[in-house]
Order: C-alpha cells, then structure tokens, then sequence
C-alpha cells in the first residue's frame, strides 16, 4: 500500500470477535491494496487476543474476485495465494461473512477461510473461465475439498453461480441467514472454539469414481470444445489429484499465469469491459422510473419481448388489434411457458407468477398509465407511424415510446410524435426472450434522459445494451449486411456454399452464413431490400438471394434454400446452379477459394462496414460493433470480435 492509497480495511474488536470490513467500492475486488489491507488488519487481529475473527465487505457484494485490471502487470505481495495461505494457517478461526456476488478469487479467499456464512439471496461461484482463466488462488484445490470432485469440476467448468441455499446443501457454506449479516455473522463465530483444517481435508480423488473423469472428458471437448480454461481446469484436476496441497497450488498458479498471458483471457477480458462500456448512460442523466410497460404487437418478436419483460417482474399489457391476434399472441406466450416448465427451465410456480403479469387488450386507452411502450408491430413505416400516433394521444405524457424497428427510421417516428425527446428504438434480437443484445436507438432528438432509462431498463430485464444512432439497419444489421453482401460475392466468385460456411464455423462462428440464412428464410432480406429507399446500383448487390427467392428457394421454412432440408441433405445443386447461371450471367470469371480468403475477406467486410458507421457517428466505439457480433451473431467471445481480430493483426499478433 503506498502512503496515498486509502485503506480500505478497518479492523473493530467487539466482543472478543475482530471484526475485519473492507470497503472498497464498487465490488470489492480483491486489488493490492485491498489484499496488504487484509494481511495487515488479520496479522493485528492475532495480537489483539480476539477468540475468532469475521471478514466481511460493504456495498453491493462480498469479494467479486481478483482485480481484473491488475492482470497482465507484475504481481505485487502478497498475491492472493499468499494471502489466503495467511488465513488458512491463522490460529484464529475467521468467518467469511458473505452477501452479493462472492466470484472467483473472492469465492477463493471465503474457502480459505474456516467457516463461512452467507446472506439468503448470495450467487457465489468461480467465473474465471468466462474471462479464459481458472481459479488461481487454490480455488481448484479447495472446492473439491468441499463439495467433491463432481460438483466442484461443475462449478468452475461452468462458471456458473450457485446460491446460497444450494451452496449450504452441498456444504460451500456452513450457514445461511435471512438478514443482518454482520451480527449473525459475530454470533456465528463467538460460538466457535477452534479453527476447522478445510484446506487440509483429503482431496476427493477420481478413482473412487470411474466414470467420472471420462464424462467431464466428453463435456469438455464437445460443449467447450477449443477453450483453453476449461481444458486447463479439468488438467489440473487431474494432476494435482496426487500431490501434497502446497505443490498442487504451484501447479494451479502456474497454469492460472499461462491462461492470463494467452490470446482467449486477453480477448475476453477485453470483452467483459466493453459489455460495460457498451451501455453507457450519459454522465449525470436523470434515469427514470419505469413500472408499467406495454407492448404493441403479439407476433413472434412481440410476444418474445412481452415475455423477457413479464418474466423480469414487469406488468405488461400486451395489445394487438384485434381479439384473434391477441388471443394468437397469448396462445404462443402460453405454449412458451408450457415449454419451459416442462423443459425444467423455470419452475410451474415462477411462470405462473409471470403469466400473472401479463393483460391481453386491443384498447389504447389501457396504455395509459404504460411508462414505457415498446411497439413490435409489422416492419411498414406507415403501419408504426398509425401506431405512433395512436400511442402518442394515449399515453400519458411522461412515457417512453420505443419501436423494435430493425432497419426504420426512428427519427420520423419521433418527429410525428408531439414527444420526439422520449421516442428511441429498442430493437430486440430474435428469440426475443433469450437473446442478451439489445440495440438501444437514440435519435437525433432523445433525450439523454430518456436514453438513461432505457439503458437502466435494459439492464433490469437482464439484456446487454449497446447505444447505437439511427441509420438503415442501424449498427447490428448494417454490419450483418455487408457480411451476407460479400458471403454473395464470394459464392458468385467461386466459393462453395458449404465451403464458405464450413470456413466460418471452423473459424469459431457458431453457424455458417448460408445456413443462417435459411433459418431466418431468404424472403426476409429480399423483403426488406426491396422497401430500401437507397438501395445500391450494382447488379451483383445480393444477387444471389434473389435468384433464390424468385426460384422458391426460401431456406428451411420451403424445404430447400443453400441447403436442402427434406429427405437428401447437403447443399443444394439447385441453389449451385443458380449461383453458376448468376455469376455467368454477370460475367464474372470464377476461381478456387481457400479458407483463408474466405475468413479474411468476411471479417473484412463487416470491419469496413464498422467503420463507415463509426465514422459517420451511428456507432461510438470498435468494442460496440464485437459486442453486437459476439452476442448477436455468434461470433465466438474468445476470439474477441471481429474489430477486436483486426487490432491484433494490425499488431501482427496473427
Ligand atoms: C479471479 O478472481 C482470479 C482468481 O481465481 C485468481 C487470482 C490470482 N475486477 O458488472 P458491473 C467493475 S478472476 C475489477 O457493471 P453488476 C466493472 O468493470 C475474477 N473490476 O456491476 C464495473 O466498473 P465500471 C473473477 C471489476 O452489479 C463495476 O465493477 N470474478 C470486477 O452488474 C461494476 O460492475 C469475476 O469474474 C473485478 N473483478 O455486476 C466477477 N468486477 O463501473 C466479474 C466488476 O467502471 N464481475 N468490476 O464499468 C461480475 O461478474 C459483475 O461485475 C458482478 C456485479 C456480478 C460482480
């Protein structure tokens, strides 16, 4: 700690119990500071003749882990292992007394400790591999201490979180308290008389279980298959089954040291900040409350978006225009919750509570105390500005007035409007209730208020928000536009269809363009093409698409697209011979393509495209476009996103 920094670690003796509050906003991460903060105020406890000690944090959560802006700079003492090798030999017990997210390093440091205790509603777990690591600070060693060798390779496989409740069965915690943490915690260790050895109990060891390391074998090479911190828990699972506690934690830490150096951790590290940065509200803007919502619209996005916001304990009412659409609509809501209760997704009684929040109507007049009206209504500009105008006479004068609009212009719906400061577009990804991303519009008139309150909105129904400006296809299906645009040129100019696609899943996409294509069904993007005002004067400009739509190839929902969907599968010779007369028929003189080509030249295009947006303001950062494309089109996270993948070449990294 240097004379400047703040100790963030206060150390109060009350009733013989140190108690031991470190304060270090905003989630206690586990810094430098934090960690010499500890080691000093443990080391005093010890000469203060306390019986037992109790760590525990202010703010939103206990330890969310190590600091993540410390990794790749020089590790200053103690390093965390240090540390929680300092609590664990305490002569002393200390209490870990949890609440919020205790995550990674701060999951760690709880099991060094020699009890723990938590706060009913805690989601404590070791994320490390969502930012390409593993723990690193004997987390690998001390929950299968715990809880066995199964669920602890779950936990940090995973990176999943587990609650309270579920930790205190599988005995993570030794109990959990409804409330007043910090003084069930103090009479939690004035019962104590001697420290329990956790991280010395015997490590549980695969043998006793045979089938065990071949499963998680199976797990790891298909459902996290290319990724480097999954590969390396499971490895150190195994190695250090056999050796003593203090070289099985070499073990980890150097493995936790290879991880962090490696392209994956910088990739996703680099990610988890931009996802942060990405929904930025504006400095200092009002955010305001929302409470009711609406929806117009009870077709598939309508209804998908009517559920995300039902299910995050909002009211909706749900409003079509007429009783058999609406009834429509709440049939597939229905069959939706019948799907998930009998999947195991989400309890009878969670879905039953959310149904409960959601009122059919065909009535504008029920909108009226709606804070927030997201309309989902078929993609026709004269169709929202009917509903725009309808909404604006109806809804009360604080409400915010949102289109799903993938390609419209907000900016003419907001000017229609007698409220043009609080209309924006909040354009969902399809299937509405699953999909993270989210693209906030902001026009040329909202309100920094007004965008504040989306984005916090956003966040309450557990979406990731992007802040993007109005544009056609604004900045998700622009940058996805010029990918199909130039999957086209390279099908006319001699690639394969099930070579194109076979280069990008290869590459770590989660599908090929083409297939992509046909799920969504060919018509959509002719569809929209042919209502672009300005569309481009080039007759290659998705040629392909409409040679396949005029030919009844509209992907899976015919039967037949790039691909056949009936009895023969495979790409279509159909679908090829009308790439070959096309290309002819354009005069372009066809050629072998490679992998390469195709990866590069796909990648290119989308980081051409990015840049055009930047430039002309639609997009306010690089890091946007890889947060829209690894979350809304598949791009694989630990490659960080297609802006990201130029910076490392421009580096020459690859
Ligand atoms: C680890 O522990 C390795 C060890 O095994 C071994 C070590 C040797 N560090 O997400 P939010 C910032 S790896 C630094 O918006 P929420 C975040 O950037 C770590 N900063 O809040 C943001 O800053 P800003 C394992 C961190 O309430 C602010 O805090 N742990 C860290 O929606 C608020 O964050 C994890 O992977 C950090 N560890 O969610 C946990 N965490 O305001 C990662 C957060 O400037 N964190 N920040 O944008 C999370 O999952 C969420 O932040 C959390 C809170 C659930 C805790």
């Amino acid at each position: 700690m240097t004379e400047t920094e703040r100790n963030p670690v206060v150390c109060e003796v009350v009733d013989q119990v140190a108690l031991l509050r470190v304060d270090a906003p905003p989630v206690n991460a586990l810094s430098h500071v934090v960690r010499s903060g500890l080691a000093d105020a443990l080391a005093k406890a010890h000469g203060a003749g306390v019986t037992a000690a109790v760590i525990l944090c202010e703010g939103r959560t206990f330890f969310a882990g190590a600091d993540i802006r410390e990794f790749g700079k020089p590790p200053k003492s103690p390093v965390l292992g240090e540390l929680l090798q300092q609590i664990e030999a305490s002569t002393i017990p200390v209490v870990a007394a949890m609440h919020g997210n205790p995550l990674g390093g701060g999951l760690e440091l709880a099991m060094a400790c020699h009890y723990r205790i938590a706060l009913q509603g805690t989601q404590m777990g070791l994320p490390e591999v969502n930012l390409g690591l593993m723990p690193g600070a004997g987390g690998t060693q001390r929950l299968p201490r715990l809880v066995g060798l199964e669920e602890a390779a779950q936990i940090m496989l995973s990176g999943q979180p587990v609650s309270a409740q579920h930790a205190l069965e599988i005995g993570l915690v030794d109990r959990v308290c409804e409330t007043e943490l910090p003084a069930q915690a103090l009479a939690f260790a004035q019962e104590l008389d001697a420290p329990r050895p956790t991280g010395l109990r015997a490590m549980p060891v695969f043998d006793d279980q045979p089938d065990l390391l071949s499963r998680l074998h199976a797990m790891v090479q298909k459902k996290y298959r290319g990724l480097a911190a999954q590969a390396s828990v499971l490895e150190c699972l195994e190695v250090t089954q056999s050796l003593p506690i203090d070289e099985a934690l070499k073990e980890e830490r150097q493995r936790f040291l290879q991880l962090v150096q490696g392209p994956q951790s910088s990739a996703l590290r680099y990610q988890f900040f931009a996802e942060r940065q990405a929904g930025r509200a504006p400095q200092d803007a009002h955010v305001g409350e929302i409470r009711s919502t609406a929806v117009v619209g009870a077709g598939t996005m309508g209804s998908g978006i009517a559920i995300s916001l039902i299910d995050a304990g909002f009211p909706v009412h749900l409003l079509e225009i007429d009783g058999d659409a609406l009834r429509r609509g709440l049939q597939r809501i229905d069959d939706h919750y019948r799907r998930v209760v009998d999947g195991g997704y989400q309890t009878a009684a969670a879905a039953t509570a959310a149904r409960g929040r959601l009122t059919g109507t065909t009535r504008y007049t029920d909108l009226a105390d709606s804070d927030l009206v997201i309309e989902a209504a078929f993609e026709d500009l004269e169709v929202k500005r009917t509903i725009f105008t309808a909404l604006d006479e109806h809804c009360k004068a604080s409400a915010l007035l949102a289109s799903n609009t993938s390609y419209l212009d907000i900016d003419a719906l907001g000017r229609i409007t007698s409220r043009p400061t609080q209309v924006l577009g909040l354009h969902f990804f399809s299937p509405a209730e699953r999909m993270k991303l989210l693209e906030v519009i902001r026009t040329g008139a909202t309100s920094d208020a007004a965008l504040a309150t989306a984005l916090a909105f956003a966040r309450k129904i557990g979406k990731l928000p992007v802040t993007v400006g109005v544009c056609y296809g604004f900045a998700a299906n622009r940058t996805y536009a010029a990918y199909n645009r130039e999957v086209q040129n390279l099908l006319l100019e001699g690639a394969g269809i099930e070579q194109v696609d076979a280069a990008m899943r290869e590459f770590g996409m989660a599908m090929g363009p083409c297939a992509v294509t046909d799920l969504t069904g060919i018509d959509i993007g002719v569809m929209a093409r042919r209502a672009q005002a300005n569309r481009p004067d080039d007759p290659r400009y998705f040629a392909v698409s409409d040679a396949l739509y005029n030919a009844g190839l509209l992907g899976r929902k015919s039967g037949e697209g790039f691909y056949c969907y009936g009895n023969t599968r495979g790409a279509s010779t159909q679908a090829q011979a009308l790439i070959d007369s096309t290309a002819q028929g354009l005069g372009i003189t066809r050629r072998a393509m490679d992998a390469d080509t195709i990866v590069g030249r796909l990648l290119r295009a989308i980081q051409n495209e990015a840049e055009h947006a930047i430039a002309e303001g639609i997009v306010e950062r690089e890091s946007d476009i890889d947060i829209i494309w690894c979350n809304g089109y598949g791009f694989p996270r630990h490659l960080g996103g297609p802006m990201y993948q130029r910076s490392l070449s421009s580096e020459g990294v690859t």
